[in-house]
């Protein structure tokens, strides 16, 4: 049975991860509008994978005998200014949730729950990536300033990621 601590830390996460989902839909509604599709659908798949990580933690919580309690989701911002302004929000909100996953792992580690440490390792080095591929787009775009030729081009290479649920192990 899970502490009643890293109970209420896992919904607080399971929140947070609700709304970088809602935010990322945000940023893909503000991309559409400024007819950067390829930008919208790397936001689109990067909501459907935050989604992921909220359901991964709500299937935790269950399986080890904890309650979930679903909280409001908060409005995200709406107008993200530039490309590069809003990858760059994209990165702060990446910081503040490895921020929040490694205060979890704090959690667990005063509480002595090896499963949760274990169990929160997998977002430790998803945090990583995460980060790493956003702050590649932010160079990039820094790269290209103004330049709409470069834009365009970063924007068809993003129109090619995909998500895809993974598969539950048994
Ligand atoms: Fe973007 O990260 Fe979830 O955890």
């Amino acid at each position: 049975m899970i502490s009643k601590k890293l109970e209420k830390a896992i919904n607080k996460q399971i929140n947070e991860e609700l709304f970088s989902a809602y935010l990322y839909t945000s940023m893909q509604a503000w991309f559409a509008d400024e007819s950067l599709d390829g930008m919208a659908n790397w936001m689109k798949a990067q909501a459907q994978e935050e989604h992921y990580h909220a359901m991964k933690f709500f299937d935790y919580l269950i399986e080890r005998g904890g309650k979930v309690e679903l909280h409001a989701i908060a409005k995200p911002d709406i107008d993200f200014g530039n490309p590069l302004k809003a990858f760059q929000a994209s990165l702060d909100h990446e910081r503040y949730i490895t921020k929040c996953i490694n205060e979890m792992m704090d959690l667990a580690i005063a509480e002595n729950d090896h499963a949760t440490r274990i169990f929160l390792q997998w977002y430790v080095e998803e945090q990583v990536e995460e980060e790493a591929s956003v702050d590649t787009i932010v160079q990039r775009l820094s790269r290209v300033g103004d330049n709409m030729h470069g834009i365009y081009m970063l924007d068809r290479e993003l129109a090619s990621r995909t998500f895809t649920w993974p598969q539950e192990e048994e």
